[in-house]
């Protein structure tokens, strides 16, 4: 994402697609059953599937600076089967399924080229994200775990707090090699109404691509990242209703490898076309608390020009 700036007036619009998928369940990094956390809490979930479109413009003000406009939309199911906990002696039964989907955060921010030589590039990039997805989704009166009270913060679209990214990303482009490195803080601020915010983030990116045509590239990626826990605390949510609705259950560390293809119109013309898709799998995760781990992810993004 941060691995260009455009020229004075120009634009570039991409619409990218991220599907993700988490299934299992993690204690603190191990693989554990469910019938070892069933004394802890109500209901316990099986899956967790999660699409996000994301919407982003980016704008060259001058050939340095170049500002960017992202909007998001995520679709987030979570299903969680019969014959869940006994907490308390209270056994539950029934399935759960969540559907939620809303508007996420908008995101704006500014690219700037701090050096440029023939093969090389150095950007710094920071901005703001502001709050305007939802983190106040409920269940309907009749939702047998959360009737009219709040959804875990994992199904809320938004984060409710002002975010700030930083990062400083290199790229390298060499004849038919590209490479690069972005390491990319997200902090959270702590004006949240509901008296929580999500954690902060960390994230270091390298990656090689190689042109095999004209038309088509080929890349490998290495992404790691680290995000602390949730802080406070919903007041409406209870935490023993499922691992995902307590704070503690949030965050951890992550390191997924991700090939990719790209395909580009030859012509470097008026109008520039790219398509692209990736598929990530986690080869590392130690996540606080209990979790489900991530098992695959699937990025494609198109991207225009002009
Ligand atoms: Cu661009």
């Amino acid at each position: 994402m941060y691995t260009h700036v455009h020229e004075k007036g120009e634009w570039m619009l991409s619409y990218r697609m991220m599907y993700n998928y988490q299934s299992g369940l993690q204690q603190n990094g191990k693989d554990i059953s469910r019938g070892l956390i069933e004394q802890q809490y109500l209901m316990i979930p099986e899956d967790m599937r999660m699409n996000m479109h994301m919407l982003m413009g980016m704008y060259g003000v001058t050939d340095k600076l170049t500002f960017m406009i992202m909007f998001n939309y995520l679709q987030m199911k979570m299903g969680m089967p019969a014959g869940g906990g006994s907490l308390h002696n209270h056994t539950f039964r029934g399935e759960h399924t969540m559907n939620v989907s809303g508007m996420g955060d908008m995101g704006i921010q500014t690219l700037y080229e701090l050096w440029r030589s023939n093969a090389h590039r150095l950007m710094l990039n920071t901005g703001l994200n502001v709050p305007v997805g939802s983190n106040k989704l409920k269940g309907t009166s009749n939702d047998m775990l959360y009737p009219g009270t709040a959804y875990p913060y994992l199904m809320q679209p938004g984060s409710g707090s002002w975010d700030i990214p930083a990062g400083i990303n290199y790229y390298l482009g060499y004849s038919r090699i590209s490479a690069g490195v972005s390491a990319q803080a997200l902090w959270r601020s702590k004006l949240n109404k509901p008296q929580y915010r999500l954690g902060n983030e960390l994230d270091l990116t390298t990656w090689m691509g190689i042109q095999l045509f004209p038309f088509l590239s080929s890349s490998v990626r290495l992404r790691a990242n680290t995000s602390a826990a949730v802080k406070g605390i919903k007041p409406d949510l209870n935490k023993y209703n499922e691992p995902a609705a307590n704070p503690e259950n949030y965050g951890g560390k992550r390191v997924e490898l991700l090939t990719g293809l790209s395909f580009q119109t030859v012509k470097n013309s008026f109008r520039h076309f790219r398509f692209m898709a990736e598929y990530a799998f986690p080869v590392y995760q130690h996540l606080n608390g209990i979790q489900m781990p991530l098992k695959q992810c699937f990025f494609i993004s198109t991207t225009f020009q002009f």
